[in-house]
């Protein structure tokens, strides 16, 4: 793996852009500045060319026969497994399961854990900035179940009510399912000990780290939680890659998501008994190449170091919320103090965010632009919607001044 960088403590985003060729493209003719980052992020060449590697030397179908290709190909995905097991401190590579994205994660614990173990009397609590997907798998369940959903607020700031979590954690609470990071206002939420106070309670803890995992240093051990959800395809991984981990004990007790191949031990015609962990939730043939890819991203992260990623991304959030808290024709969204990931969303007044990411994206500078797939919070606060800027480690201070003085110069000639 001689692709994958060593860094140390500091990271330096100039060097690391030569490891992903979409940089070498212009748009608009000029150099690309990818501040989309929440949606997905880009791939290095390690994780491109580990995709081509498999697909060239290795593609089998796995589990399935002796010969050569099917063991190597076996070997190699559960050996993915393992450096994801890693990456977030599960000791067993057995409670990690691939999915298609942290989506497909918080939905196999509704089908899988929900359905089965939640009553009419018993609640779920999440917080009013969930993303959909860990919204509405739970109006799911409360519209088939009869179960009870809590929604935590936030403040004007996007910052957790805590005292309103207290609330309404109760003994009926079977469920807590909480952002760790926001992907509106980058609110880092404090989920070591909402995990602890729901313990309290007896209730379960799923924690959607789709927008903390690929940028900060990760323990489930740590946070205490039941169940994480993770997007492999926004920590470098290709599309169509994720994760579920869950608590070895509580995955062996629930139902399959997905039923057929793979996922069984034995099948008759009257009833089937389902395979060992992880595999009883991997039903049929998985996206083998990109796990072993995404297997390859963990390797790319780490050989940089989480730390340093983080440490990196919080220097881009600092020139971001200063170059932007400058001008009064900027709304800025988002807590001002504590823990943040680089995430930033604005509104330019009286522009519309589309046009500002229109305008950004003349000079080749990629930014989000909506809802961002959190209307619950976007209405709570007051915001329809707005532009968005989010980071990695690819980014540099140069790009964000690039887009700040694009829309400087846009407010100069508009007014
Ligand atoms: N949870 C959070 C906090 C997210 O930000 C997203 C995606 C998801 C879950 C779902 O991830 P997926 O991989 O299943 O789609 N967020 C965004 C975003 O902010 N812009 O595009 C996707």
């Amino acid at each position: 793996m001689e692709s994958i960088p060593r860094i140390g403590k500091r990271l330096d985003p100039l060097k690391l852009r030569e490891d992903f060729p979409i940089f070498e493209r212009k748009i608009n003719g000029k150099p690309l500045a990818y501040l989309d980052n929440a949606a997905t992020t880009q791939k290095p060449r390690a994780v491109l060319d580990s995709l081509v590697d498999y697909y060239s030397a290795h593609n089998s179908n796995i589990h399935r026969g002796v010969h050569t290709l099917s063991y190597e190909a076996t070997l190699m995905y559960e050996a993915a497994h393992r450096k994801v097991a890693g990456f977030v401190g599960a000791t067993d590579w057995r409670t990690i399961v691939f999915t298609r994205n942290a989506t497909e994660s918080i939905n196999l614990v509704a089908y899988g854990w929900g359905l089965r173990n939640l009553a009419p009397g018993d609640e779920v609590l999440i917080t009013i900035m969930e993303h959909h997907s860990n919204f509405v798998p739970w109006q799911m369940l409360r519209e088939r179940l009869g179960i009870g959903l809590n929604v935590v607020g936030v403040d004007a700031r996007g910052v957790l009510d805590l005292g309103e979590f207290d609330r309404l954690l109760s003994e009926r609470t079977k469920l807590v399912s909480l952002v760790h990071a926001s992907n509106v206002l980058g609110t880092v939420n404090p989920v070591k000990e909402l995990t602890r106070k729901a313990k309290e309670f007896g209730a379960l803890v799923l924690i959607d780290a789709a927008q903390s995992a690929p940028h900060m240093r990760l323990d489930v051990e740590d946070i205490g939680c039941d169940f994480l959800a993770v997007s492999g395809h926004k920590m470098l991984a290709p599309t169509g890659t994720g994760f579920l981990y869950g608590r070895g004990e509580i995955l062996e007790r629930m139902d399959p998501f997905l039923y057929g191949g793979d996922m069984i031990e034995r099948v008759t015609p009257e009833r089937s008994t389902w395979n060992e962990l992880p595999w009883k939730f991997e039903a049929g043939t998985p996206d083998i190449g990109g796990g072993v890819a995404l297997g390859t991203a963990v390797d790319y992260l780490s050989g940089i170091g989480m730390d340093a990623v983080a440490a990196h991304e919080d220097k881009l959030l600092r020139r971001a919320l200063e170059r932007l808290s400058a001008h009064d024709w900027v709304e800025l969204y988002g807590p001002s103090e504590g823990d943040r990931v680089g995430v930033v969303s604005f509104n330019v007044k009286g522009v519309h965010p589309h046009d500002v990411a229109g305008m950004l994206d003349e000079e080749g500078i990629a930014i989000r632009s909506g809802h961002h797939c959190a209307q619950p919070l976007m209405d709570r606060l007051g915001m329809e919607h707005a532009a968005r800027m989010s980071f990695y480690l690819y980014n540099s201070e140069d790009e964000i001044d690039r887009a700040v003085d694009t829309l400087e110069n846009v407010k100069r000639l508009f007014g």
